[in-house]
């Protein structure tokens, strides 16, 4: 690939609903650019950009890739992204990547919920946009009714800038409103305006026309004097729009027939503002002050970190985008995340998963590097003399959970690496060891989103796990107080053992944990024996009376006891404060706790009903409802047994709109009716996960 330069850089991520198209434009865009010669299909598991075994496998985006391709003296470095919601980590850091969204949207299905997301990723960093109605081949496509459904949605900004030949088998090409031109079939050839167009397109023009000279203030004036724009002040006029986000042109495409595809390239490369044409990018220095940076080969040096992948051979290969600046290969440049020098080796541009060396990137190009030592996604490059920082990436919370038990004793020993390094290349993952259950959990977006990454630890690093229900950390305490006594005696010729101790049980309030007081007087169980009383009585409360949960809440007073001049001993101790314990915890109305969590959930208004009423099915308490523009924030708390599985559910509810974060608050009674259960599982654990 040749050198480009600032200005002829365009950085571009594709955006949208899961199946729209996306992957297979840039495998068009590829092909039509020459830069492959041979057309994949995403059904064929053989496009450049989803190259991975489990999107082959799939036939869907996974992972962010990129596919910088050459057109019109420009190199449109397209950012392909999944649609899918549980990879939404990776749009996310396509879209920081990017300076502009082209939002691809289905000429058949219309505005569907991935494309209000993709429109609200686009606009949380602000990106100029572009909307691609594509699969216009498609029985039944219509780009009138998705035009309308796209502008009854984000406005009347959202303008034609091409009209359709033709629709489903006849889709022949567009006609281009501002060059009055058609381009026809896959090597979009110009040709005249069909007749049959001619008004419909003129109508548009005009239109087009004055929402491009209301970008200007000479335009405007020109514009209501009656002159007419030149096909220069039009061009220029519309790129400013686009720039400045006032005007989202919309294009149509065919991209598994390829027509129409090297227009819409043409337009990205002329309308599609480049890294400078972006204007300032706020950074901050160590002490926290605003550092304005442009797009320039002078710097100071700014290179975020956007992605980083791991592969069992290569090692970690990290994705970088140039803000200012330029970074060389063989170089040291300092982290100024992680205070530490990093290594520079070769750099590469990437093409899906081929690398192609490159001396230097210069500012605003996106490219890779491999073994970086210390860097993590969302970390910025820089040099040691002028430190600074680039907001990183705004990954989702994890919501769902899984637990992690590794199939061999042999997975065992290589989990931790493994977990480590999937968890550095995905950051919406997170993997902890949960003390309360001892168990090894990994938490992402859904359910698909855990069972890739454990695709990816068996392909990637040999290492085969099960994934299980997490367990609920269940507790055990006690609702009335109770005297016990235990009187530990065996007589077993010679020495004996002997101890008697008497303890009182009370509960205490929720979350005050566990209490031991000594209130023996006159030495009835020697001052030496008692702590091994308590160790005896702390035993016998981790495990339970009930479902062999722990004890909590309980304040244990000793407060008598009996010694034997011989026989007694410290073992003999333990044995009695553990036995009276249990003698006691029993016949105090022992119950389960369970822990609660609260949620909080911001879905469509329209959904608040069938979520409130979902809530109740799973005694959830609703603590407040708050309106936000169009949706409700639902904060609620929920026994976290009824909500494991609450992503899946929300996203059946909301059709994916519904979002939610989880955190533990506090642990709860188990109802009566529900104790039952829960006993009964943890006499069979086995039959119960
Ligand atoms: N008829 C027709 N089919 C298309 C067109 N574009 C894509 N397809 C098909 O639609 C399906 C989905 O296409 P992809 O390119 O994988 O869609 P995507 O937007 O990348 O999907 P995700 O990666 O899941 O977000 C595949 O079966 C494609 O062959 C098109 O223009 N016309
Ligand atoms: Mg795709």
């Amino acid at each position: 690939m040749k050198e480009y330069q600032t200005e002829q850089i365009r950085n571009l991520v594709l955006l949208g609903h899961s199946g729209t198209g996306k992957t297979s434009f840039t495998e068009a865009a590829l092909f039509e650019t020459g830069a492959i010669t041979r057309l994949g299909r995403v059904d064929d598991g053989n496009t450049v950009s989803d190259y991975d075994p489990d999107e082959a496998k799939r036939q869907i985006s996974i992972s962010l890739s990129l596919l910088p391709v050459e057109w019109g003296g420009c190199k449109l470095n397209l950012i392909d992204t999944p649609g899918y919601a549980d990879f939404v980590g990776e749009a996310k850091q396509g879209v920081r990547a990017a300076d502009a969204a082209v939002i691809v949207v289905d000429a058949v299905s219309g505005v569907e919920v991935g494309t209000d997301l993709a429109w609200g990723y686009a606009g949380e960093q602000e990106l100029p946009r572009f909307v691609l109605i594509n699969r216009m081949d498609r029985e039944n496509a219509d780009f009138a009714e998705a035009l309308r459904q796209v502008r009854e949605r984000y406005g009347k900004r959202c303008f034609p800038l091409q009209l359709p030949i033709g629709a489903q088998d006849a889709f022949l090409g567009v006609v281009d409103l501002l060059e009055e031109q058609a381009f026809l079939g896959e090597k979009a050839e110009p040709g005249p305006v069909p007749e049959s167009l001619a008004a419909e397109v003129a109508s548009y023009r005009e239109q087009l026309i004055e929402a491009v000279a209301e970008t200007d203030d000479e335009l405007i004036n020109k514009f209501l004097e009656g002159q007419a724009l030149t096909a220069d002040e039009l061009r220029s006029g519309l790129r400013a729009g686009v720039c400045s986000g006032s005007i989202v042109p919309v294009l149509a495409t065919s991209s598994g027939k390829n027509v129409a595809v090297p227009r819409a390239l043409e337009t990205l490369a002329q309308y599609a503002p480049s890294p400078v044409d972006r204007g300032e990018v706020v950074a901050h220095d160590e002490g926290g002050a605003e550092v304005k940076l442009t797009a320039g080969p002078a710097g100071p040096l700014a290179v975020l970190a956007f992605k980083t992948s791991a592969d069992p051979y290569v090692g970690k290969l990290t994705y970088l985008r140039v803000v200012s600046g330029t970074i060389a290969g063989d170089s040291h440049v300092w982290n100024a995340n992680r205070k530490a020098q990093e290594r520079i080796g070769q750099l590469f541009h990437l093409r899906g998963k081929t690398q192609e060396h490159a001396a230097k990137l210069p500012a605003g190009d996106i490219g890779a590097v491999a073994k970086l030592a210390e860097t993590a996604t969302g970390d910025t490059l820089c040099v040691r003399e002028r430190p600074l920082l680039l907001d990183g990436v705004a990954f989702p919370a994890p919501a769902y959970t899984l637990a992690v038990y590794p199939k061999t004793k042999a997975d065992l020993d290589k989990l931790g690496t493994a977990l480590t390094r999937i968890a550095e290349e995905d950051p919406s993952l997170r993997v902890r060891r949960d003390a309360d259950t001892n168990e090894t959990v990994i938490s992402g977006l859904g359910e698909s989103h855990i069972e890739v990454a454990a695709e990816r630890m068996k392909r990637k690093f040999g290492v085969e796990v099960e994934l299980l229900m997490p367990k609920v950390a269940y507790r055990e305490t006690i609702t009335a107080a109770k005297q016990a006594e235990y009187v530990h005696k065996k007589q077993t010729g010679g020495h004996g053992q002997y101890a008697r101790v008497a303890l009182l049980l009370e509960p205490l309030p929720r979350g005050s944990g566990f209490e031991f007081v000594d209130k023996i007087v006159g030495g009835a169980v020697p001052k030496t024996y008692i702590p091994a009383v308590e160790k005896g009585v702390n035993e016998a409360m981790r495990e339970g009376v009930t479902a062999h949960y722990p004890l909590i809440d309980v304040r244990v007073t000793l407060n008598d006891g009996k010694e034997h001049p011989v026989d007694s001993s410290e073992i003999a101790f333990k044995i009695a404060g553990s036995q009276a314990l249990k003698n006691g915890a029993r016949e105090a109305h022992p119950v389960l706790l369970e822990p609660i969590v609260t949620l909080r959930i911001t879905v469509p208004e329209a959904n608040t009903g069938e979520v409130l009423n979902d809530l109740n099915g799973k005694r959830g308490k609703v603590l407040g409802m708050t309106p936000q523009s169009g949706f409700t924030v639902i904060e609620a708390q929920a026994p976290l047994a009824e909500v494991q599985r609450y992503a899946t559910d929300l996203r059946s509810i909301t059709q994916g709109r519904g979002v939610y974060t989880v955190t533990p608050s506090h642990y709860e009674e188990v109802p009566a009716h529900i104790m039952p259960k829960l006993v009964q599982a943890s006499e069979h654990p086995a039959a119960s996960s």
